[in-house]
C-alpha cells in the first residue's frame, strides 16, 4: 500500500471476494477471487451492489480492476445450475441491479482490464464509463458455448459499444478479439502495456475526480439518456442540464478563473 492509499472505512461490508483501497478521491474496487479466475457468484454481486450503494460522499471516482491474472471468467457456472426459470429472472434482475448502480451511480466508474473479460466479466466492464485495456485483455462472450444468454446487462450495453452485428459473431461463433481488436471494436478507449492498466486507470480516475461535480453528473446520468432519446427532447434535455450546469457558483467560479489567467489550458495530457 503506498502512502496515498487508505483502505476505505469499514462501513461497507464486502465479502473476501471483493478488495477496497482508496487512493484520496478514488476508490479501487478489486475482483478477489483469483484461483477462479475472478468468476462472478451472487456473493460477489451483491457486494458490488453494497458498495456502490453506500460509496462515501468524498469519493468522487471509482476504479474497477482485478487480482491474478484475468479480470473475470464470467458467471460463476457453478452456481447457475440451482436455478428454475422465476429464479433465472430474479438472479439476471439482480446483476442488472447491482451493474445499473455502476452506470448510473454517483460518479464516474473506469475499468482496469486484463486477461479474460468474458461473458458476465464482459457485462460488468461494460456497465463503467471508461475501460483500460492491458495488452493481455481478451473479450468474449461464450454463452452460446454453454448453452445460456447474456443476463447481466450485455444485449443492451454491449451492442451500444461495438453494434448488434459484433455482438452476434461474438455469441455465435465464440471467437476471442484480442486487446487491439477489442480497442478497435469499441470494447477499450485505452490500450496499455501489460502492468500499466491499473496505474492509467487511476490517473485518470483522479482526473476525473478533479472535474466538476456537476459536468461528472450531466455525463454520467444527461449524456446517455440525451443520446438514446430522439432529436427533439434530445435537445431540449441538453439545453435544461448545460444551463443546470452554468448556474452553478462552482461553474462561475471555475470560468471566472480562467478569464483572470488562474485556470488550466487545455494541454495534451
Ligand atoms: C470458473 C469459471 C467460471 C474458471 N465459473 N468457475 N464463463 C466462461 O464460460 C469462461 C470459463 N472459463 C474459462 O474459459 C477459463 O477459466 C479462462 C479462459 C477464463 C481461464 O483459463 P485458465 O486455464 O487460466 O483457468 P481454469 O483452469 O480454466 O480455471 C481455474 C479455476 O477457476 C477452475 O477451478 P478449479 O477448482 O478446477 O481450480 C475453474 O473451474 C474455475 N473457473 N471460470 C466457475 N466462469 C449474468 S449472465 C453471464 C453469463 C456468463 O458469464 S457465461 C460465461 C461463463
Amino acid at each position: 500500500m503506498t502512502a496515498a492509499e487508505q483502505p476505505l472505512p469499514p462501513a461497507i461490508d464486502l465479502p473476501s471476494s471483493l478488495l477496497v483501497r482508496r487512493h484520496g478521491a478514488v476508490a479501487v474496487l478489486s475482483l478477489n477471487r483469483p484461483t477462479k479466475r475472478n468468476a462472478l457468484n451472487d456473493e460477489t454481486v451483491l457486494g458490488i451492489e453494497r458498495f456502490f450503494t453506500h460509496l462515501p460522499a468524498d469519493v468522487g471516482s471509482v476504479v474497477i480492476a482485478a487480482k491474478g491474472d484475468h479480470f473475470s471468467a464470467g458467471l460463476d457456472l457453478s452456481e447457475i445450475g440451482e436455478h428454475d426459470t422465476i429464479s433465472g429472472i430474479q438472479h439476471s434482475r439482480m446483476w442488472h441491479r447491482a451493474l445499473d448502480l455502476i452506470e448510473f451511480g454517483p460518479v464516474p466508474v473506469v475499468c482496469a482490464l486484463h486477461g479474460a473479460v468474458v461473458g458476465g466479466g464482459l457485462e460488468l466492464a461494460a456497465a463503467a464509463h471508461l475501460r483500460v485495456a492491458e495488452r493481455s485483455t481478451f473479450y468474449a462472450l461464450p454463452e452460446g458455448m454453454r448453452g445460456i444468454f447474456v443476463g447481466g446487462g450485455a444485449a443492451v450495453r454491449v451492442p451500444r459499444l461495438i453494434g448488434v452485428a459484433r455482438m452476434t459473431d461474438l455469441m455465435l461463433t465464440g471467437r476471442r478479439y484480442d486487446a487491439l481488436e477489442g480497442h478497435a471494436a469499441g470494447l477499450s478507449q485505452y490500450v496499455v502495456e501489460d502492468g500499466a492498466g491499473l496505474d492509467c486507470a487511476v490517473q485518470l480516475a483522479e482526473r476525473i475526480a478533479q472535474n466538476a461535480p456537476q459536468t461528472n453528473y450531466a455525463i454520467i446520468q444527461a449524456l446517455p439518456r440525451i443520446a438514446e432519446a430522439n432529436p427533439r427532447e434530445g435537445y431540449f434535455m441538453e439545453a435544461m442540464m448545460a444551463a443546470i450546469a452554468q448556474g452553478t457558483d462552482d461553474a462561475k467560479e471555475r470560468m471566472r478563473a480562467f478569464l483572470d489567467g488562474r485556470a488550466e489550458k487545455v494541454t495534451d495530457r
